[in-house]
């Protein structure tokens, strides 16, 4: 009854927040201008907590992933990035190449500011393959009249392997916001797909007042488009940013292929996505009836994790996922260290075999990083103990894989049957790793202090249903003892992980902890939260890991395999 009386309320400031959210112009929400900061150099670059495998670029403030692709042989990463300073600002598109999704070679930015078209941002943005073997980028450019236009970028020279110069033809822009479009949201446009008909379609984020949309666009050589008579898809949430459609295959759906769809939703900045058929001849998607627009719906990530994009990887006949992870630090922080913004390790992703969600894994490349190795077999955690995962040099530079397996499965809480998949957060929010259960919590304490007063818990807690289901398991990430310091944001995420404990047995963990990004995936992919954390202690050689429970039941650790990570090697060509 408690817990009941605490949703309300959560659901009541929900509410109020996003009435307050949705009264102030969505430009202020997405794009925070610091007039006074976004031109001021970084003077020193704090690395204390930059990343060692995860991409940044030296310093200053970075956002969306854009264009993503692989071409001969090459990946390409373009992003938002500010080139004068550590806040959004003088954004260009920012480019980096690699022969792995590991190590990278940064060039000049790609595209700039320049033209009438884009003179004031060249804003996020996709690539397309052309038939002919051309890559092409459609990207959204600020004009002259502060309206968001999409304009077309091709290479220079493809005899050059990376790429390197981009040129914008004169004709753009080449989709231009119609009467009826409002010109300060119709943006980032998606790779363009190809239909039998030989016409190509792309869409682009929009909004008509409250609805979010997916305007779809058509066109036979890429230069002239038309709008189509619907959009492709609509939903009651506000703002579509950024969004993504494709195919995936999987043997457990009827026809064996579905397209997925996802936003990035400006209003709660959280990614959302369905699934279903779609039709050519007519341009029709229609997601599976189960699944739910916005957000009620299911997620890539449960925490940190926006604006992203997925490539098809010709060269592994693989579909990767890239996003942004912002900071949870203030503004004042950002400019002190002199950077803001991390991308996601890139993961690849596909369809569950019994084809009800989406699954990720960091892509297998990064394991080549993996150093020395700490293996733990079937060791017992007693219900209120913990124990050190010792032997590891770089425990704040790690990759962790562990099994866990519930001893007494009869001590799990019971489940209130009201809570839904989005009250995962707010059953994770009042019940936190140290809130004693009776199926967990239990899982790692990673980026921990010498005495434990910093540490980031990353862990489950196991429901009894008296439904069918017999059990859910919450997967949560609580910052709220991560760090020493002030004025940080640190929200609890959670998400279910759909795994049948009775039958498996056992739930599988994987977290890539790198500085301050802590990155995890539960029930091999199924559900995964990225959370930012700003240790003050448990930092560089400081740090620490542990394997904890806070639960009744004892747990075995089945088996645990942890690794040093190495660093990537990020350079810039001259
Ligand atoms: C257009 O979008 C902008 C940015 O979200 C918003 O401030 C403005 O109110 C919208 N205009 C109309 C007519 O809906
Ligand atoms: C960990 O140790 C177990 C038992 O000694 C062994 O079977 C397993 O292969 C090891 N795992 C790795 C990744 O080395
Ligand atoms: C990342 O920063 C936090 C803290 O400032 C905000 O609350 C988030 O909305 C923001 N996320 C995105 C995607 O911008």
């Amino acid at each position: 009854m408690a817990v009941r009386t605490l949703w309300m309320w959560a659901f009541f400031l929900l509410r109020l927040a996003v009435t307050a959210a949705s009264s102030l112009p969505a430009a202020e929400v997405t794009h925070l201008v610091f007039a006074d900061l976004q031109s001021l150099q970084a003077e020193h670059v704090d690395d204390t907590l930059r990343t060692g495998f995860h991409f940044q670029p030296p310093k200053h403030w970075i956002n969306d992933p854009n264009g993503v692709m692989y071409y001969k042989g090459v990946y390409h990463l373009f992003y938002q990035y500010n080139p004068k300073a550590a806040v959004w600002g003088n954004i260009v598109w920012a480019h980096a190449v690699s022969m792995d999704l590991v190590d990278w070679l940064m060039l000049e930015p790609a595209i700039s500011p320049s033209a009438p078209f884009d003179v004031n941002g060249c804003w996020s943005g996709s690539a397309t393959v052309l038939p002919d073997g051309r890559p092409v980028i459609m990207y959204t450019g600020i004009n002259e009249q502060d309206q968001q236009v999409q304009n077309v970028a091709y290479p220079k020279d493809l005899s050059d392997p990376y790429l390197r110069e981009w040129v914008k033809p004169d004709y753009n822009p080449v989709i231009a916001p119609d009467a009826g479009v409002n010109a300060s949201a119709f943006r980032d446009p998606t790779t363009a797909w190809q239909g039998p008909d030989g016409v190509w379609r792309l869409v682009i984020g929009t909004k008509d007042n409250h609805r979010g949309l997916a305007a779809l666009y058509r066109s036979l050589d890429f230069k002239r488009w038309a709008p189509a008579r619907r959009a492709l898809h609509s939903g009651d949430t506000g703002m579509w940013e950024c969004p993504d459609f494709y195919p995936v295959t999987s043997p457990g759906v009827d026809g064996g292929r579905k397209h997925v769809f996802k936003v990035s939703l400006d209003l709660t900045r959280y990614e959302y996505y369905t699934f279903g058929d779609y039709d050519y001849a007519t341009d029709t998607y229609v997601p599976d009836a189960s699944l739910a627009d916005g957000n009620e719906g299911l997620r890539y990530d449960y925490g940190n994790f926006y604006a992203s994009k997925t490539f098809l990887d010709s060269g592994k006949q693989r579909r990767v996922l890239w996003g942004w992870a912002n900071e949870s630090d203030s503004t004042a922080d950002d400019v002190r260290k002199g950077w803001a913004g991390v991308q996601a390790i890139p993961r690849k992703i596909w369809l569950a075999p019994d084809g009800k969600q989406l699954m990720q894994w960091p892509v297998a490349e990064i394991e080549s990083l993996r150093g020395n190795h700490v293996n733990i077999t079937d060791k017992l955690v007693k219900g209120g103990s913990y124990f050190e995962v010792t032997g590891l040099t770089t425990p704040a530079q790690a990759d962790v894989e562990a099994s866990f397996q519930v001893m007494d499965l009869d001590k799990a809480e019971p489940f209130d049957p009201a809570w839904r998949a989005v009250d995962a957060e707010t059953v994770c929010a009042a019940r936190r790793a140290d809130a004693k259960g009776g199926v967990g919590p239990f899982g790692l304490w990673v980026l921990a202090s010498d005495e434990l007063k910093e540490r980031t818990a990353v862990f489950f807690r196991v429901f009894k249903r008296d439904d069918g289901a017999k059990h859910a398991i919450l997967m949560c990430n609580d910052p709220s003892r991560s760090s020493y310091a002030d004025n940080l944001y640190k929200p609890t995420f959670a998400g279910f992980v759909d795994v049948d404990i009775a039958a498996t047995g056992k739930i599988p963990l994987r977290t890539l902890i790198d500085h301050s990004m802590v990155e995890s995936f539960g029930g091999h992919g199924k559900t995964a939260i990225l959370s930012r954390v700003y240790p003050t202690k448990a930092v560089g050689d400081k740090a620490r890991l542990f394997v904890f429970n806070n639960g009744e039941s004892d747990v075995k650790v089945t088996n645990l395999n942890a690794y040093d990570m190495r660093s990537a090697k990020i350079r810039s060509l001259n």
